[in-house]
């Protein structure tokens, strides 16, 4: 029997991880791998028992698919369990690692595993321990080749988080068939909201320049299952549909295709205008329609599996059909003609918020677009892409209200990775908690299945990537969770922020359960903490104008629905927006009985509260405090939070890389100082209306509302902290 042995050098070489050439336990801890360690494993019992159960790999890389298995395992395994595996043709001894699907394995096709296949469907895969030919083996098999990528990332993450591999029987299928990073990526280089360096795609350099970081990115969304990933920025450049940019996109779509990744573009509604010469954009008109099948046709011969496109039109500034007196499925319907003949996608963003200002802007979504569905208006490949709240992005937004209105149109959740309202890239705040809440929430309205929560209405997950060039990707170490734990949920959404939490830090930190239970506890209090000294009891937009970084309840001027006062509603009787049948109505748009639970005082939680009421400032709340103390509770509560996270951290310097130990403790400094700053340029400001005294012994401001409302940040687009400014 003939044996391949593959070096780790020639591994590294071939793996993009490759940018560094180093071997795994020797890194210095820059970030850059991810939770793609692949660190050998401490525990020497664990690691006796992976280097019995994993002697060899049976794995025939025929097709580049599963090269890029082939690759990742022969990488993660020599890493893991510190020494070289063997690949061999067909199984030699007990221990044998089997992988493959039915149609390039024969030992897998010998197996009794049709079931299991069937179950997996085709992303899908099966993990089991079972003898081979006589052998003891664990068998990774797949229906396709994706499939058996997606399994060896899962049998690397069991041996990364130490986890027994006696009588594995393992089927996952994903929930979702669209798992899609957005990136809102400039051509320029520039990302809007981003806070990890410039963009990854270095268009200048492309086609030629196969950057090895390209290779990267996809290995790690592959290890997480995203099978997407729209390149440009929802506020479109139509140069990126030209032929000099589209050989561009071809490039990257090559190298990210072995990895099951789909290349998306966002489309300028005005691009045939500013690109094909002609008069108009208008839907409607031959011209434009012929415009637009003749680019599809164009796009396809470069990138045959080309996804399709993003749009945001009509909304802060965008052009789209409205400009023409068309409605929002007329635009999508057109896009949606030329693509369909090569089975692509329209995904027409519901984000929108027209040029008047309306009475609540919430409510915008709703009201353009449920007559549309009603009507049956879209094509059958247009998806609706909507934010998961009906506002912008916030520390806690009710779930949108259009994932209980449209019954018969699918949708896709867009999610904001990158955290331009929760501490950009300092802040320590982990985001599965607040979108397990939203994927949890109950609609009342009877999906497909019966099914009522939000998860079960929609079709897929689209992610504001927080992805830059940056050595460590995210801009900080905890940000990389973020990315993890979307790709995660993706897959499965009701897989539990904490078990996300523990697999992230078990392959990015430490298995030590002296580290993984802290970290684990201090990621799970972090959105609430941010909640609390930022936005709490159901506050939203009350971050500085134009860069939302720090506080800035007292924003006013320009368009009213882009400041906090609009949001606020601060007076001297009270505090929060009125969506009560007294005020905007907002909350018809939800079902019955969430319409009546939102507007009754009692029936709603308190944490949404100043969302749907304007609470007098001595009104008491459930509680039985009042709202003036209860908000102080809250604001005080976010930076012991913070503190706690902070003591917790310290306590872990023995136990931490210090490259890593050091990093993350500046950012807490920072999270810190900055929930101070957010407690108390809230507080006075609510005070100057309320007249209320702070309870004694609660901590004082450090300044004056004044100094607070002239502080300026640095100005620093991409990072606009104020630290230094705050304290010299
Ligand atoms: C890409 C918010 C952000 C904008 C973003 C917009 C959107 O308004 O601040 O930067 O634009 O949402 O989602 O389209």
């Amino acid at each position: 029997m003939k044996i391949r042995w593959v070096g780790l050098a020639s591994v590294l070489v071939s793996c993009g991880l490759l940018a560094g050439a180093r071997e795994p336990n020797h890194a210095p801890e820059d970030g850059y791998e991810l939770w793609l360690r692949y660190a050998r494993v401490d525990d020497t019992a664990r690691l006796g028992e992976y280097r019995a159960a994993i002697r060899e790999l049976v794995l025939t890389p025929r097709e580049p698919t599963m090269q890029a298995a082939r690759d990742e395992l022969v990488l993660g395994l020599n890493g893991l369990l510190g020494r070289p595996v063997p690949v061999a043709d067909a199984p030699t001894r007990d221990g044998t690692l089997v992988v493959g699907t039915p149609a390039n394995s024969p030992a897998i096709a010998a197996l009794p595993l049709a079931a299991a296949l069937r179950e997996a469907g085709p992303e899908g895969f099966v993990i089991r321990a079972l003898p081979v030919r006589g052998r003891h083996a664990i068998v990774v098999a797949a229906n396709r080749d994706i499939g058996v990528l997606y399994g060896a990332f899962h049998l690397l993450r069991l041996l990364q988080t130490e986890a027994p591999l006696a009588a594995l029987d393992v089927v996952s299928a994903p929930r979702y068939g669209l798992r899609l990073l957005n990136h809102w990526d400039n051509l320029n280089g520039t990302v809007e909201r981003g806070y990890a360096g410039a963009s990854l795609w270095e268009w200048a350099s492309l086609p030629d320049s196969g950057h090895t970081r390209y290779r990267d990115y996809a290995r790690a969304n592959a290890s997480i299952g995203i099978n997407g990933t729209v390149l440009t920025n929802v506020n479109a450049n139509s140069a990126v549909l030209t032929p000099a940019y589209l050989v561009k996109v071809a490039a990257l779509a090559r190298v990210f295709r072995p990895y099951g990744i789909k290349v998306y573009l966002t489309a300028r509604f005005s691009a045939p205008i500013e690109i094909g010469g002609l008069p108009t954009a208008d839907p409607l008109d031959a011209r434009v329609r012929a415009w637009w099948a003749a680019k599809a046709d164009e796009i396809y011969r470069a990138i045959p599996d080309f996804g399709g496109f993003v749009v945001k039109a009509n909304s802060e500034g965008q052009p789209g059909p409205q400009d023409y007196h068309r409605s929002h499925a007329d635009g999508a319907n057109m896009l949606a003609d030329a693509l369909a003949p090569h089975r692509g996608m329209v995904m027409w963003r519901a984000f929108v918020y027209s040029n008047a200002v309306p009475s609540d802007r919430v409510m915008q979504a709703v009201d353009e677009f449920e007559p549309l569905d009603a009507r049956r208006a879209f094509r059958a490949n247009v998806l609706i892409q909507a934010k998961n709240g009906p506002l912008d992005f916030q520390p806690r937004e009710p779930f949108h209200p259009l994932f209980g209105r449209m019954a018969r149109t699918p949708l896709l959740m867009e999610l904001q990775i990158t955290k331009e309202y929760l501490g950009q890239d300092t802040h320590l705040v982990f985001l599965a908690p607040l979108w397990e809440e939203v994927l949890r929430a109950d609609t009342y309205a009877r999906g497909p299945g019966g099914r009522s929560d939000v998860e079960g209405r929609i079709r897929g997950l689209a992610g504001v990537a927080n992805v830059g060039n940056d050595r460590d990707w995210c801009g900080s170490d905890f940000n990389q969770a973020n990315w993890y734990a979307f790709g995660r949920l993706a897959w499965d959404p009701m897989l539990p922020s904490a078990a996300i939490a523990e697999s992230w830090v078990r392959m990015t930190l430490s298995n030590d359960p002296q580290v993984v239970a802290p970290v684990v506890a201090m990621m799970l209090a972090s959105r609430e903490a941010a909640v609390n000294y930022m936005t709490p009891l159901g506050l939203a937009h009350q971050m500085a104008r134009g860069h939302h970084y720090g506080p800035g309840p007292w924003v006013t001027g320009g368009r009213a629905d882009q400041t906090s006062v609009y949001f606020n509603r601060a007076d001297s009787i009270g505090l929060g927006f009125d969506r009560t049948p007294t005020g905007s109505n907002a909350v018809r748009q939800y079902l019955s009985p969430l319409r009546e639970r939102f507007a009754g005082r009692d029936s709603l939680p308190d944490n949404l509260l100043l969302w749907f009421h304007h609470v007098g400032w001595s009104e008491h709340l459930r509680s039985g405090r009042r709202l003036w103390e209860e908000l102080l509770a809250h604001y005080q509560a976010g930076v012991d939070t913070v503190r706690w996270m902070q003591r917790t951290w310290n306590g872990l310097e023995a136990r931490v890389d210090a490259d890593r130990f050091h990093r993350v403790q500046g950012f807490l400094r920072i999270q810190e100082t900055e929930a101070r700053w957010w407690r108390d340029a809230s507080v006075l400001y609510w005070q100057s209306f309320s007249h209320l005294p702070l309870p004694p012994g609660y901590e004082a401001s450090a300044h004056s509302l004044d100094w607070y409302r002239q502080l300026r940040c640095p100005p620093d687009p991409r990072k606009p902290r104020c630290d230094a400014v705050m304290e010299p």
